[in-house]
C-alpha cells in the first residue's frame, strides 16, 4: 500500500517506468545519514539496461520515520525524475516506493560529498596535491552549470551548499539532494520551518527574512559555496552564531575574502550576495565568468 506522498507532485499513477524490484537491489554497506533518512551503498541487477552489476547509492527512509520524511523522499524523487540528463546532476537509476523501506536509486558518486572532499583536501597532503586552484575552479564551474540548467527548467534548489554537492570517480561535481527543492511555476508559499533546520549560513536575506526564494537566492548560495570551494571546506561565518549571522547579513556584513583567494573570484562571490536579488548574475553567466577565470589560471 503506497502512503499518502507516493503520489505526491505528478498526480497520476503512483507507478511508472522508474519502479524498481527490491529483489534485485543488494545493499552492502551505509555511507551515512542524510537529512531525512540514510544513503547505502549497493548493487543492482539488470538497472536502465544495463546487463552486469552495477554499484548504486541508495537513499532510503526507515517505516517507523514520520510521514514528513516520507513524503520529502518522495517529492525529492519527483524533482529527481524532472531534472534528470545533465552531466551536473546526480543521475537517477530507479525508486521503490510501493514497499517499505522506500528508497531512491541513484549513481554512486564514488568521492563522496563536496564538503568532505575538500576537508579531506585541507587536512590530507596526498589529496593537497591534486586539488590546484585549476580544479576548484573546475569545481565551482560544474555547480553553474548544473544550477544553469536546474533553474532553466525553472526549478529552485533552495538548499545549494557544498554538504549536496557529490563528486564522481572521474572528479566531476553533481548536484544532489533535492530535499528543499520547489519548482517556481506550482509551488505555493513556503511552508514554515523551525530555524534549526534552515541553512540559515547558505540563505540571502531575503529567503531569511520575508521567505522569499528566487533563482536569485539559488545564486546567493552559490556564492557561499564557491567561498566553501576557496576554503577547503570551512564553515561559513566561523564563530559567529546563527542569529548573528542573520543581523549582520542584512546589515551588509559578508564572508570575509579567504587567505589566498583572487582578487576576481571574491568579486564574484561579491556579486553573489548583491542585497538586491535582482543585481545577482545568472547562473549562466557565473558559469561564463568561471571559465574566463579558469583561463587564467595555471
Ligand atoms: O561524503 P560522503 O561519503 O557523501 O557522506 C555523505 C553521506 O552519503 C550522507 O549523505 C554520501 N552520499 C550521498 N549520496 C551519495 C551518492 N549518490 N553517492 C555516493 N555517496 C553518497 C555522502
Amino acid at each position: 500500500q503506497p502512503i499518502d506522498g507516493a503520489c505526491i507532485g505528478d498526480g497520476h499513477s503512483q507507478i511508472d517506468s522508474w519502479e524498481f524490484p527490491r529483489s534485485k537491489l543488494k545493499i552492502i554497506r551505509k555511507l551515512g545519514n542524510g537529512m531525512f533518512g540514510e544513503v547505502w551503498e549497493g548493487q543492482v541487477k539488470e538497472i536502465m539496461g544495463y546487463k552486469s552489476l552495477m554499484k548504486v547509492a541508495v537513499k532510503t527512509v526507515r517505516e517507523e520515520a514520520d510521514d514528513d520524511a516520507k513524503r520529502n523522499l518522495i517529492k525529492e524523487l519527483q524533482y529527481m525524475k524532472t531534472l534528470q540528463a545533465h552531466p551536473n546532476i546526480i543521475t537517477l537509476f530507479g525508486c521503490i516506493t510501493m514497499s517499505h523501506p522506500m528508497a531512491i536509486i541513484m549513481e554512486l558518486a564514488t568521492n563522496g560529498n563536496l564538503q568532505n572532499y575538500l576537508r579531506r583536501c585541507r587536512y590530507n597532503n596526498i589529496d593537497a596535491a591534486i586539488v590546484t586552484q585549476k580544479t576548484l575552479t573546475t569545481f565551482a564551474m560544474d555547480v553553474a552549470n548544473g544550477m544553469s540548467f536546474i533553474s532553466s527548467k525553472k526549478f529552485l534548489h533552495r538548499d545549494l551548499a557544498a554538504r549536496n554537492v557529490l563528486i564522481d570517480e572521474q572528479m566531476i561535481c553533481k548536484i544532489s539532494d533535492f530535499g528543499y527543492s520547489r519548482d517556481i511555476i506550482h509551488s505555493r508559499q513556503y511552508e514554515s520551518k523551525s530555524q534549526a533546520k534552515l541553512p540559515l549560513r547558505w540563505m540571502a536575506p531575503e529567503s531569511l527574512y520575508d521567505g522569499l526564494y528566487s533563482v536569485k537566492s539559488d545564486v546567493w548560495s552559490f556564492g557561499v559555496l564557491l567561498w566553501e570551494i576557496i576554503t577547503l571546506g570551512a564553515t561559513p561565518y566561523p564563530g559567529m552564531s546563527g542569529s548573528t549571522v542573520m543581523i549582520k547579513v542584512k546589515e551588509g556584513y559578508r564572508l570575509p575574502k579567504p587567505l589566498h583567494c583572487a582578487d576576481v573570484l571574491y568579486d564574484l562571490m561579491n556579486e553573489c550576495w548583491r542585497s538586491n536579488p535582482k543585481l545577482r548574475p545568472s547562473f549562466h553567466r557565473l558559469y561564463s565568468h568561471l571559465e574566463v577565470i579558469g583561463q587564467h589560471i595555471a
